[in-house]
């Protein structure tokens, strides 16, 4: 039974099958805007306006928008450190993003939060959590307040691949399985775990059979292919939702910059020709070759969306910079909830 389950194929690369040439715009827009956005964080971390840890998603940005595609507007995200991009797909403001990333008071954390702890209770963006698998049994904790209510949402739950070999994954995907839990538990592989190949760290190279270990339905998919990772997580998430069963989805993806802005782009644990052959792939053109081979888009086109987006990053930093530092006063609001009353 649990091995009619296994996918070995990736769900099929869906073309532009099952998506309107106006949801193809939409998904273009949105890798583009994370891609200006991370762009301009390399710049600020540079120039010093973001302090800390930054972790950018150049390269991912097929993930984060064709994963936030499937989803609704009440269902509930929860991810890890490398949280920008999605946090921008998943419609919170730019404004506010860079704001926390600069550490000011408008800051979608009030800029107590900073690069890996980006949150909004408004639109169910759970965070932004800097331990690694630390967040995975929160996504599944998410997933019981769901069923317990009575509720027909979602949680998605993103993570990277080094994740895998935590107890707290295996503890987390071994209760959703049993108790049914609406969760979608997306592994972004992009390989590496700081400087350390997947191979080096984990007995089992395809990620996603993982899953077979707690019967629970799995698939890899292209994450390089936007509509490919829309498809796959649409039809993860259908499954949560109406079966209110969990799946393991293994995104294939590869992020073009180094770890964080603290490491060097290629460093001496890939070579700068395995970079260059994945550049190739750069999610950002896929799409556009499809749309422009479609007639949906042209380079006029392209360049004004670039224009629009480049804007939109533009005012978002300079509405960060005129956005006050929080006050002293304020250091100790709002880090614990006061449960006793
Ligand atoms: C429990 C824990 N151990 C170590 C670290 C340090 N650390 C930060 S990121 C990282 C690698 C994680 O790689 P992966 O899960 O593949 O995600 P990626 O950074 O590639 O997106 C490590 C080891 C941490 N944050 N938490």
């Amino acid at each position: 039974m649990a091995q009619a389950k296994i996918k070995k194929k990736a769900e099929p690369a869906a073309g532009s099958e099952g998506t309107t040439a106006e949801e193809r715009q939409v998904l273009l827009r949105s890798m583009l805007l994370q891609r200006r956005f991370e762009e301009r964080c390399a710049e600020a971390y540079a120039l010093g306006r973001i302090g800390g840890f930054c972790h950018l998603y150049i390269g991912q940005e097929a993930v984060g928008a064709g994963a936030m595609a499937a989803l609704r507007a009440d269902d509930y995200i929860i991810t890890t450190y490398r949280d920008h991009g999605q946090a921008l797909a998943r419609g919170l403001s730019p404004r506010a993003i860079m704001a926390e990333l600069f550490g000011r008071s408008d800051g979608c954390a009030r800029g107590k939060g900073g690069s890996m702890h980006l949150f909004d209770r408004s639109l169910n963006f759970l965070g932004g959590h800097g331990i690694v698998g630390g967040h995975v049994p929160l996504g599944a904790g998410v997933g019981f307040a769901i069923k317990y209510r009575g509720g027909d949402q979602v949680c998605l739950c993103f993570m990277g691949e080094s994740v895998v070999n935590t107890g707290a994954f295996h503890e987390a995907l071994n209760m959703a399985s049993l108790w049914k839990l609406p969760v979608v538990f997306l592994i972004e592989n992009n390989r590496y775990g700081m400087g350390t190949a997947l191979e080096r760290a984990s007995s089992i190279h395809d990620i996603y059979l993982r899953a077979a270990s707690y019967d629970m339905p799995r698939a890899y998919v292209d994450g390089q292919d936007v509509l490919a990772v829309r498809s796959a997580t649409l039809e993860a998430v259908r499954r949560a939702r109406t079966e209110s069963t969990p799946t393991l989805l293994e995104v294939r993806t590869y992020r073009f910059m180094g770890h964080s802005m603290s490491d060097a782009v290629s460093g001496t644990y890939r070579t700068k020709a395995e970079l260059e052959e994945h550049m190739k792939r750069d999610p950002i053109m896929v799409l556009r070759i499809q749309m422009q081979e479609a007639g949906e888009i042209d380079d006029a086109g392209m360049a004004k969306l670039d224009e629009d987006v480049k804007a939109i990053v533009q005012d978002a930093w300079d509405f960060a910079e005129a956005s006050p530092e929080p006050p002293l006063e304020s250091l100790h609001e709002d880090v614990l909830v006061e449960t006793s009353t």
